[in-house]
């Protein structure tokens, strides 16, 4: 894959220090400026502290790029331009039309499994959306789960998801979802979802033992770690429920369908609750991308 690396990306890979992927769909799309751009720069430094090196992708201009430069996040977040959405179907169109975008889950872990990167960190990850039975709308994030080998951290899937069916879809593609230091799955929003999870790591150690198990040993695809948001700001269930069948309702009136519901529910949710989901989300943003800096040392360590 033809990957255009930052200077600083291009030598933490060649000295094999500890790297963690980042997604931009949640800057292009998923974040208002300017809290867009201080989430990228606070997930930035969360993932220095820890000890490793960020490695945020996009796609600028039609290069595929892996870590940004400052004036390329801010064009990102500032989006006085057409910016795309890109998936990992999306890359090859991107690429010949020389589009510039954010990378959404899917499209990160190809390119961060391309440069060689086994940890990525994001808020929550696409999945299979409610309704699905009707309108067969499921995240092209689970297949790229299932088939590149990265470790990416998350929040849980949203809550404006279908969470069960989406449980039910990693187990089909295999892919497996650890808790960390919990036994249920996050919503990101809470802490909770009231579905239970099979396999939990309590320290960053074992967590990284997974990862390596399942690419350096077995040679399989992803793995997905599910953190819970941060108590202060996260939100309790039935609260975030009932703004979720308002939005949801909302988007169904105003017709928004395939790649604009995401960003369109993760909007809305925001008006609603008086900004109160969008602290959330940054906060668990930071979080996430402090667990992954800690589990890309770990990882490394356990060479
Ligand atoms: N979850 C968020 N914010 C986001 C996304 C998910 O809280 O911005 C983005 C991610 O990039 C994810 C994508 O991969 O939305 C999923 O979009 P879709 O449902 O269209 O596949
Ligand atoms: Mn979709």
């Amino acid at each position: 894959m033809d990957l255009r690396f930052s200077e600083e990306v291009r030598r933490a890979l060649e000295a094999g220090q500890p790297l963690v992927a980042l997604e931009t769909s949640v800057v292009a799309q998923g974040l208002p400026y300017p809290d867009n751009l201080a989430a990228a720069r606070a997930c930035e430094e969360a993932i220095r502290r820890a000890g490793a090196v960020p490695a945020a992708t996009a796609i600028i201009d039609g290069q595929l790029c892996v870590g940004l430069e400052e004036p390329e996040m801010r064009r990102l977040a500032e989006g006085k331009e057409r910016l795309l959405k890109v998936a990992s179907r999306d890359l090859a169109v991107a690429m010949a039309t020389r589009a510039t975008g954010g990378t959404t889950v899917s499209a990160t872990c190809e390119m961060a499994a391309a440069a060689g990167i086994r940890v990525f960190s994001t808020g929550g990850i696409g999945g299979v959306h409610r309704g699905a039975s009707e309108h067969f709308d499921i995240s092209q994030d689970i297949a790229a789960l299932a088939r590149f080998p990265v470790a990416v951290v998350c929040a849980g899937a949203k809550s404006v998801l279908d969470l069960p069916k989406t449980m039910e879809l990693l187990e089909t593609a295999g892919v497996p979802v650890i808790g960390v230091g919990t036994d249920e799955l996050p919503s990101f929003y809470s802490r909770g979802s009231g579905i239970p999870l099979e396999h939990r790591a309590d320290d960053v150690d074992t967590a990284a033992r997974i990862a390596r198990a399942r690419f350096e040993s077995l040679k399989q695809g992803g793995v997905l770690y599910t953190v819970p948001p941060p108590e202060e700001t996260s939100l309790p269930r039935n609260e975030v429920e009932l703004h979720i069948a308002a939005t949801l309702a909302d988007a169904d009136r105003q017709g928004v369908r395939g790649k604009g519901v995401t960003p369109f529910l993760l909007s809305e949710m925001a008006k609603r609750t008086g900004g109160k989901t969008l602290k959330a989300n940054l906060a668990l943003l930071t979080n996430n991308a402090r667990f992954a800096g800690q589990l890309a040392v770990a990882y490394a360590r356990a060479s």
